[in-house]
């Protein structure tokens, strides 16, 4: 069974110095330490120490951030910590929304990028200085359909929908998307016009624990990321239901790096203040690299959708196998060093710097 907790408002209090009736007041928000944060959860977010967050807060001080789109089924977009950082949250009039349950994913993926950092409050979220703008695409109507009509449209539905919210983000300016949700066997072009728009595509690799071949067929432009554990070993584990069912972050030739995907503390959908706990899975490492993306866009604006991915990769910490390898791709990603190869990238022949895929003694990456 599924290890998903839910903390409700009462339990939150119990635990926290501020419960949802105390929000500090902006006056008692202090200014961003060096080494750490007061949001109440902070001490649990163990991958702003593990990826060199910490370190790079200086690098992102007086940014301008820019627009980051996310593409979820839905969210809660009023709860306490997030809701300061989604500017839209764009819903289709003939999809089905509203059910608290498919709020979850949505509200946990936008909160590692987005929630409010050092308000004394929940978590902290890894790029708050940029915003957000949620396409959601909900679920078909199954009015008149049987569930074996409805699973067979569903994939062609929502495919036509992510494309179509694809354009939208584009062209309300997002220069990052974040897709935290399985290929399946919907078409790899779906994101061609974020491509051809020179916008940042970055895919979470599934949850199977297998080699999942229709990844191969993606835009090398496309970032795919695998997830870990706190040991930097590849996030894999045993569930129990109906015997057992082994459960991990995918693997193959289309890894390009990286980050946690376990025992994640993230905003909940179950109240305004709600906070989910342990949460697990490569949906989550997605938004984390959506994150870096989105802060490397905002210090180099002018540097291409293919350097940005490049400077991604290069600043990533090597593991596993030496160089790029099928389980880690380039390694786990790394905001301090990623954040300064971006701030010390040329800005003439900038090409010339791009890495072939082949890495000093490396591995030798596939796609
Ligand atoms: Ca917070
Ligand atoms: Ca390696």
């Amino acid at each position: 069974m599924k290890l998903i907790l839910i903390i409700f408002p009462l339990l939150f209090i119990a635990s926290c110095t501020h419960g949802p009736n105390s929000l500090p007041a902006k006056s008692e928000i202090s200014t961003q330490s060096q080494n750490s944060l007061n949001d109440s959860l902070f001490s649990r977010q163990y991958y702003f120490r593990t990826m060199n967050v910490i370190e790079s807060f200086p690098l992102t001080n007086d940014i301008s951030g820019c627009l980051i789109g996310v593409l979820e089924r839905d969210l809660n977009t009023e709860h306490h910590d997030i809701k300061d950082s989604i500017i839209e949250a764009y819903r289709f009039d003939d999809m089905v929304y509203g059910k608290p349950r498919s709020r979850r994913h949505g509200t946990q993926v936008v909160s590692i990028i987005a929630a409010q950092k050092n308000d004394n409050f929940g978590i902290a979220g890894l790029a708050p200085e940029c915003k957000v703008i949620a396409g959601l695409f909900g679920r078909p109507a199954v009015e008149g359909k049987s569930r074996k009509e409805y699973l067979q449209d569903y994939e062609t539905i929502i495919e036509e929908k992510t494309i179509q919210l694809i354009k939208y983000l584009v062209d309300k300016g997002c220069k990052v998307i974040n897709y935290s949700f399985k290929l399946g066997n919907m078409s790899s072009n779906m994101f061609d016009y974020a491509i051809e728009n020179d916008v940042v595509v970055v895919l979470g690799a599934g949850n199977d624990n297998k080699e999942d071949i229709r990844y191969e067929k993606l835009d090398s432009v496309i970032l795919v990321v695998g997830g870990i554990d706190q040991n930097n070993k590849r996030w894999e584990e045993r569930y129990e239901i109906l015997g057992e069912e082994k459960k991990g972050s995918n693997y193959g030739s289309y890894i390009d790096v990286v980050a946690p995907a376990n025992n994640l503390f993230l905003c909940g959908e179950a109240s305004n203040t709600s906070y989910t706990i342990r949460r697990k899975g490569t949906s989550f490492s997605a938004p984390m690299v959506t994150s870096l993306v989105a802060l490397i866009r905002s210090v180099r604006p002018d540097l291409n959708a293919a350097q940005v991915t490049e400077i991604v990769k290069q600043g990533a910490d090597d593991l596993g196998e030496k160089g790029w390898d099928k389980y880690a791709g380039y390694g786990k990603i790394n905001f301090y060093k990623s954040l300064n190869l971006a701030i010390a990238w040329p800005e003439d022949n900038r090409d010339s710097h791009l890495l072939t895929d082949n890495r000093a003694g490396g591995g030798v990456r596939n796609k």
